[in-house]
């Protein structure tokens, strides 16, 4: 048991010093020094390399934030249209409807009218939610490629529909 011990122990040890083995067979005092050193680089890496993924990792978490579009409804000369009521998006990025003018007004998506396997419960407001005070807004996020159609129902009628495409 001993010996197995003290083998398994020394293996490590031994390894650690064959980069340097060449230098340490030269002068055998620098044996001792040739230890911590290695090990001294490879958690001065780990370190420097923890630090690069959390900087990266806040950057993006920035970009993210960033990425986000308003569509108002409503125009400022009371339209009662999406601006835009065509626009593209990237997968994951906000879509903020914001009342603007005209309101109630209200975002569903055509059932027909999204990529398939979209469900679009998940992404419409109910044909009776309506958004009624000014500057209230209904958000989304859209992750699947491809072309949604969505409309106000108040106003669908007066031509109050619009189109995203995640690309
Ligand atoms: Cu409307």
């Amino acid at each position: 048991m001993a010996t197995v011990t003290s083998a398994a122990v020394a293996i490590p040890s031994f390894t650690g010093l064959k980069a340097s083995s060449t230098t340490s067979k030269v002068c055998g005092s620098v044996k001792v020094a040739a230890t911590p050193v290695p090990r001294l680089n490879v958690k001065a890496s780990l370190k420097d390399f923890g630090v690069a993924v959390a900087a990266a990792a806040a950057s993006a978490v920035l970009a993210s934030n960033a990425m986000a579009i308003e569509v108002l409804l409503g125009t400022d000369d009371g339209a009662l249209a999406f601006l835009p009521s065509r626009f593209s998006v990237s997968p994951g990025e906000k879509i903020v409807f914001k009342n603007n003018t005209g309101f109630p007004h209200n975002v569903v998506f055509a059932e027909d009218e999204v990529p398939s396997g979209v469900d679009v419960t998940k992404i419409s407001m109910s044909d009776e939610d309506l958004l009624n005070a000014p500057g209230e807004t209904f958000a989304i996020t859209l992750f699947e490629k491809g072309s949604y159609s969505f409309y106000c129902s108040p106003h669908q009628g007066a031509g109050m529909v619009g189109e995203v495409t995640v690309n």
